[in-house]
Order: C-alpha cells, then structure tokens, then sequence
C-alpha cells in the first residue's frame, strides 16, 4: 500500500514538473539581468517582467500551501512610478507584505537562468521549506491601470495554471493596492471581523463607519481630489455612490486611458516631492478659493497628502507627518473622553515615523506626550513597529501610513461598559474608527475621509490644521554613487556605519547650522543614494546640502 502511494506521489510530481516545465520555457529568463525584491517587491520596466511575473505565481502557491492553503495576495503595480514600468508584490494571509526570508526566495526564483536551474530551486524550495504539495492553494490578485499589466497578469495565471491539481484563484481586475491587501485579511479572518472580502464589502464597510463618525456634522465642503489619472479615480467614483453628497468629491486627473498619463505632472509622489501643485490642479484654479482643500492619491492609491493656497496664493503642504500629528491627537482625544482608565489600564497611543518625519512634527507630537518611534523606510518596518502599540499610528512623510487598533483594544472598547454619554458615544467613535480605516495597509482613500472625520470633528478647515506647527526647511536630493551597497545605516537609518568616517564628517556638517540634521541611505528602489537635511532657514539647507553632496561625491562618487 505505501509503495503504491509513494509511486503515485512520484508519478503526481513528475506530471507537475513537466508542466512546469512546458509553462516556464514560455517565460526566459533574459540574460545578464538581476532583479531583486526590493521594498516594494520588483519594480522595473514593465517588458523585463514577465519571467518574474511567472515564478512570483509560483511562490505564491508554494507559499499559500505552505500555510496550509491561506489566501496569498498578488498585486501587479509600480506605484507613484513612471508608466512604461510595473512591478508585483506579494501580500501575506494577514494582509501585510510578505514575510522578509520569503522575499529572498522571490529573488532567487527569480534569477535562475534556465527552466532547469528554476526547476530545481523551485523543488529545493518545497523540500527545505517543507512545503506539503497536496495542500490547497488560494491566491487573490489584482492589478493597476498600466496598459502593460494585463500581459504581465498573463504569466501570473501561467504559473497558476501549471498546477494541474488547480490553485483556486480569484481576480480582482483593476483595484487599488490597499483594496487588495484588505480582501486577503478579510478572506482569512473567519472571524468576519475584518469585514467583507469583497470591493464591494469594503466600500459598505467604510461608509458606514463614516457616516456614524460625521454624524450630524454633514454635508461637508467639497473634496479636490487628485487621482494621479490612476486606479484611485475608480476606487473613489465608485465609494462616492455610498456616501452621496455627505463628502461631495471633485475629481481631478481621473484619465485613466491617455497613454503616459498615469502620475505624470500629478499624485502624491509629484506632489511630495515638488512641494507644489500639480500643473493641472494649479492651472484649474480650484483651490484659489477661500476654504478650499485638495489632496493627491498616488498611482495604485496607497499615498496621501494633503493641500491648500494660504490667501489663495502660497502653496502649502500637509504631508503624512501632518496627517499623523492631527490624527493622533485625535485619537488622544476619543480615548480621553472615553474615560475607560478608571477600570483599566491606559490605552497606548503612538506615532511612527522614518528618519524623513520632519523635526518639527517630532517636536510637536513628543511635547504632547504621544510617544514617537523611529524606524528604518517601508511600509513593514512602520507597520511591525506600530503594532506594538493598542493604537499605533504610522505614517511616512511621503503619505503612506494608516491606524492600526491591536486585537486586546479592540476587546476593550467592545467590552467596555461606559458610564456617560459622552464615553459611550467615545467608544462608539473608536469602533467606527477601527473600521473605517484599513487596518492591513496604507490607503488613499480611508485616510482621507479619516482626515475629513477629523477636520469635522474640530470644525477645522485646511490653514487651523496647518497651523499646529511650522515645518523646518528641508531637501531631499538622489545622489549618484558608484556603488550604493557600500553605503550601509545604523540607528533607523539616521546614521551611517560605512563608508568608514563618512558619519563623523556629516556630523561635523551638521554642528554648523541651527536645527540641522541630516542623514544618507541607499535607496531600495532605485540605484542611488538619497540625502536628506533640514535646518531652521532655506539658505541653511542649502548650504548644508551642499556640503553633504560633496561628501558623498568624495566617498562613492560614479
Ligand atoms: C517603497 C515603500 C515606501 C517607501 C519607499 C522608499 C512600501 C510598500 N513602499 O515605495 O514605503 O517610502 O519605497 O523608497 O513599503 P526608496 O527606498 O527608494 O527611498
Ligand atoms: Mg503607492
């Protein structure tokens, strides 16, 4: 009996191999090229990706299998960046990015330079991995609005289809990155808790909340948004027919089918890093007006930042540090008013940043006694950080972030019995909170009505949110350098280990202006180093800029 299972599973892996193998000889490796999963999984041109597109929907299933046939999300996207690219991440079954040993693994799939060398690791993979075949697999994917997706999703569904006992797959089409990392939470929580694990589930789920946050406090003012001509425009029409004209929208940039549209002159990303309007927007004059707010998502919707024109002249930003300052202090508030301390211990709040968090938004958070922790860039180190925390708010400058409610809070605010109105209806407000806001990732569209929740509940405008502090003057600069792996951070990345004696020559660059700081970190998306420094005046930061480049260029010039 057992010689007879054992030949059957020989007989079962040899027909699987040579699927494989018929599926992988349709997608070469192109030679001399290395990819690697980086912070965001690979990004690069979008014609480099099928071959990696085909072993990433292999690592998914050996991935779902081996947790036993959890759902594994795949999204097909490259963000804020360039048309002509795209890129794949992988979502694990709690709706965060992937486990870090597994990406190593993406990227050695991905690099093996024949199907037999692919074949190979692939069952080197399952053995040391101990990777059960027979298990289930269930995979949920999605893709962006980039006219090369649809191909790319092609050598996905390749490597699905090369499993003849069948992974069981659901595709979402075109969605949002933040839409899809929710879908795999709630597939996998079968607790219902999480919500719905449909679009549709999702949009229901936060209107509700919503409304029960605005209350009586609606019709707000009109909402400029700038859908950087992607996926986001789809997301917000789409929840707009929930909520009806409580938050009326006024949507910008929602060509999704100009070619070369997607994030040019416009989003988040645009937005950030011009500390301007997009052309598009400042040339609509929309914003001129009094009492007028706009914000730009980015290409798969995942960022948000914030604007208004002071005296409907002078650009001014609100970027994810500005989101976090206003939301945490919120949320300081609802717990204050909930008055849930005198039967239990304190509820902990925190903000997480990145070493980019301007230091004026550190100030102004640590003088309020909300704790601050600093971690290195990517969305997982913030995330794995703000879980520490019952209630741990998490965003990097650029406007990527979300709130994150720990399961014990949760009980707690559900459980708890309120003695006033006033804290049953706090209570109430953090339940709505929690659902209103994507718990598995960052997301454009639940952040922004969290804003608008805010600004409500204040009776603020864009300039009273402005007005908690002031900015220090700041430049973010790329530098390029002849080898960005010689260049390696301590302490969050604030500080450099190697080149040796770089950092002491920094610092000294550093002592001579008020108010400086800055620091040098290799990009994990692009080869480069970035530069960051701040310092009370623009000239300051000028001039310390410049010092520092000079640095770089004398340490790793090209
Ligand atoms: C990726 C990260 C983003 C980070 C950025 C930094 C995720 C999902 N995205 O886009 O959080 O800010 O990389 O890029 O983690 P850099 O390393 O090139 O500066
Ligand atoms: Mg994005």
């Amino acid at each position: 009996m057992a010689t007879t299972e054992a030949s059957e599973h020989a007989h079962k892996y040899a027909t699987l191999l040579d699927s494989l193998q018929d599926a992988a000889n349709l997608y070469p490796k192109p030679e001399g090229l290395k990819y690697s999963y980086g912070t965001a999984g690979f990004r690069t041109l979008a014609n480099l990706l099928p071959p990696v597109m085909f072993r990433v929907g292999l690592l998914a299933i050996l991935r779902s299998k081996r947790l036993a046939g959890a759902t594994i999300g795949v999204m097909v996207t490259a963000s804020h960046n360039p048309e002509q690219d795209n890129g794949v991440k992988l979502v694990d079954p709690s709706g965060e990015m992937l486990e870090p040993l597994w990406e190593l693994h993406a990227t050695t799939l991905a690099n093996c330079p024949s199907t037999a060398s692919l074949l190979s690791t692939f069952m080197t993979l399952v053995s040391h991995l101990r990777v059960d075949l027979d298990q289930p697999a269930n995979i949920v994917y999605a893709r962006d609005t980039r006219p090369s997706s649809p191909g790319l999703v092609e050598a996905l569904e390749a490597a699905f289809r090369a499993f003849s006992d069948g992974a069981k797959v659901v595709d979402l089409g075109i969605t949002t990155t933040p839409i899809l990392h929710y879908v795999v939470k709630a597939t996998n929580d079968k607790s219902g808790e999480s919500g719905i694990p449909t679009q549709e589930g999702y949009m229901k789920r936060m209107a509700k909340a919503f409304k029960t946050l605005i209350g009586n406090r609606g019709p707000l003012a009109p909402l400029h948004v700038d859908c950087a001509n992607g996926v986001g425009a789809f997301a917000l029409e789409e929840f707009s027919k929930h909520i009806g004209d409580l938050l009326p929208f006024r949507p910008i940039n929602t060509d999704v089918k100009t070619r070369g549209a997607l994030n040019f002159q416009c989003g988040a990303d645009f937005v950030k890093t011009k500390q301007a309007l997009p052309p598009s927007v400042a040339q609509s004059g929309v914003l001129s007006k009094p009492d007028t707010r706009g914000c730009s998502f980015d290409g798969d919707a995942d960022r948000l930042v914030y604007y208004y024109l002071r005296d409907g002249k002078t650009f001014r930003l609100l970027d994810g540090d500005k989101i976090a300052g206003l939301v945490a202090m919120y949320i300081k508030d609802l717990v204050g008013r909930a008055r849930m301390h005198e039967n239990n211990e304190p509820l902990k709040i925190g903000v997480v940043q990145t070493a980019y968090a301007n230091g004026s938004s550190t100030k102004y958070l640590k003088s309020r006694n909300i704790p601050v922790r600093c971690v290195p860039t990517g969305v997982k180190h913030l995330h794995h950080a703000a879980q520490l925390f019952d209630i741990g708010v998490y965003f990097e400058a650029n406007g990527h972030g979300t709130v994150l409610f720990s399961p014990s809070c949760l009980t707690t605010l559900r459980e708890f019995q309120p003695d006033s109105p006033e804290s049953a209806n706090a209570i109430k407000q953090l339940i709505a909170l929690s659902e209103l806001i994507n718990q598995a990732v960052g997301d454009a569209l639940s952040d922004m009505l969290l804003v608008e929740v805010v600004l409500a509940y204040r009776g603020w405008g864009a300039e009273e949110w402005d007005a908690g502090y002031e900015d220090l003057p700041n430049r973010l600069v790329k530098v390029e350098v002849h080898d960005r792996s010689q260049f390696v951070t301590i302490d969050a990345e604030r500080k450099l280990q190697y080149p040796t004696g770089l950092q002491d020559h920094i610092d000294d660059a550093v002592n001579k202006f008020e108010l400086g700081r800055s620091f040098v970190r290799p990009s994990g998306t692009e080869d480069c180093v970035r530069l960051y420094a701040e310092a009370k005046s623009t000239a300051d930061v000028e001039s310390l800029t410049t010092m520092v480049t000079d640095l770089l260029t004398y340490y790793g010039g090209p």
